[in-house]
């Protein structure tokens, strides 16, 4: 097996590429980064020494691929499946990406920030900096409310990347900040992404680590 993963199962990202991989069946082997242990994390930062995770080690091509949104387009490149994640025609695909950028970027991220300061020491905390991030969380509910409408994926009928990038920000905003009765659409879009096998597997098997959000 070429494809080895680098991963932690409670980890938002992660879970973007898992779905990814989950979607097309792609054949890798799992290795779980345990950031809290000494030995664990300085082997990752040997492999990608920006320290985050999913990572992807490719040893058929010798590549190592970072970064959720490029280790998805690259395992529609080199282990294409059933489940065409990046549609094919360049137009949809732009829309696509800016889609991807947009739950990344500015409701991801902003969670993560807005999660991370719960584990801040005392005195160290940045509230200032949590409210920006409530601000945008805000701010994107809203256009993805507005973009979701009808639709019944991010892309229309096709499910693509961007539908992976969604589920895990919506799935921790939604336990930080639920959103069912102010953002409907997009609350019944985050069911219909639970009920897909690829996501549902996904979160079975962060079951057992989700008494360590710090929710
Ligand atoms: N832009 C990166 C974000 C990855 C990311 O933030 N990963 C988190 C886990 S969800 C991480 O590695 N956190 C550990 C740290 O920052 O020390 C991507 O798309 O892969």
């Amino acid at each position: 097996m070429s494809l080895t993963l680098y991963y932690h199962p409670l980890s938002s990202f992660c879970w973007k590429v898992l779905i990814a991989l989950y979607e097309n069946d792609t054949p890798f082997s799992p290795l779980v980064v345990d950031l809290g242990n000494a030995e664990s994390r300085a082997a990752f930062l040997k492999v990608w020494p920006i320290g985050k995770f999913p990572v992807v080690r490719d040893a058929a091509r010798d590549h190592v691929v970072p970064e959720t949104s490029i280790i998805i387009e690259y395992l529609a490149q080199h282990f294409p499946g059933k489940m065409q994640l990046i549609p094919a025609d360049a137009g949809l695909a732009r829309q696509m990406r800016m889609r991807d950028r947009i739950l990344d970027l500015y409701l991801h991220a902003p969670m993560q920030k807005v999660v991370g300061d719960k584990i801040r020491p005392a005195g160290s905390k940045d509230p200032f900096g949590v409210t920006q991030a409530q601000e945008t969380i805000h701010i994107s509910l809203g256009m993805l409310e507005q973009d979701i409408g009808l639709k019944t994926w991010m892309m229309g009928e096709a499910f693509t990347m961007a539908d992976c990038a969604a589920l895990p920000a919506l799935f921790y905003v939604n336990k930080l900040m639920p959103f069912g009765e102010t953002h409907p659409k997009t609350a019944a879009y985050l069911e219909r992404l639970k009920t897909r096998p690829s996501v549902a597997r996904v979160l079975k098997e962060a079951e057992p680590y989700m008494k360590m959000f710090p929710g």
